[in-house]
């Protein structure tokens, strides 16, 4: 087996349980679906804090991982044939650890019905709302121009239409809740906390979405993971 010391990004963070699986992340929306899958799932894992004060991302020692400097990533010392599987981008991520524990996608036509909502947030949700909190909550809100923070609120609020109806009569996104669950909801979640957006989409006009929100942070592993790694 290849020792996890072949991977420089274990000199910046040495692994505290080099047989767990290594997490390099943040409390970020994105960052949170890992913690959070692992926190459901049960595998054992070490946190690492990637800070962005200190732009930790831009190190030369995460770089090795992921050349695309975003958090989430992982190191898997047991990874598949038996050796480490560094992985970066948080839909591979999810879909690699529902495969590993077996749980969270299902088998047939029920996992393309999750991929597809779980490609719809990577494709959809995450990059608009993204969009949405840089025009709306920081370096962007000084641009005069309304137009670009127009069009991500209105983007912003056709997606949460779009969740509004596939929830009706569904407790989660894709029926049984799911890693696509693990990919939207925190979206929802740091998208009211950090982005402060009810007011611009109108969340109060919502009902299915806000019940769903609440349903997922109810959950003991969302409160867990959403604490993790520890800031
Ligand atoms: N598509 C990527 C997006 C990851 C992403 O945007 N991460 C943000 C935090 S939520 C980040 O690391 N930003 C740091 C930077 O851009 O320098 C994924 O889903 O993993």
């Amino acid at each position: 087996m290849t020792s996890l010391s072949a991977f420089p990004i274990t000199h910046k963070w040495p692994p505290r349980d080099p047989s767990a699986l290594q997490l390099y992340s943040l409390p970020t929306p994105n960052g949170v679906k890992i913690s959070i899958m692992l926190e459901e799932t049960g595998l054992p894992y070490d946190a690492h804090l990637v800070s962005f004060d200190t732009q930790d991302q831009f190190s030369p020692e995460f770089l090795s991982l992921n050349p695309n400097n975003k958090i989430p990533a992982i190191l898997d010392p047991a990874g598949p044939e038996g050796r480490p599987l560094p992985l970066f981008e948080s839909g591979a991520i999810l879909i690699y650890l529902a495969e590993k524990s077996g749980k969270l996608l299902p088998a047939g036509a029920a996992r393309y019905e999750v991929l597809q909502w779980l490609m719809f947030q990577m494709g959809g949700v995450g990059p608009m709302l993204g969009q949405f909190g840089f025009f709306h909550a920081f370096a962007g809100k000084e641009i005069e121009d309304p137009r670009p923070r127009t069009r991500y609120a209105d983007e912003a609020k056709r997606l949460l239409g779009v969740m509004e109806r596939q929830l009706e009569g569904r407790d989660w996104i894709a029926g049984e809740y799911s890693i696509a669950d693990i990919a939207i909801a925190p979206w929802l979640w740091g998208a009211r906390k950090y982005y402060k957006m009810d007011a611009e989409v109108d969340w109060a006009s919502l009902t299915n979405v806000p019940a769903y929100l609440e349903r997922f942070l109810a959950r003991p592993a969302v409160q867990r993971g959403l604490e993790q790694p520890p800031r």
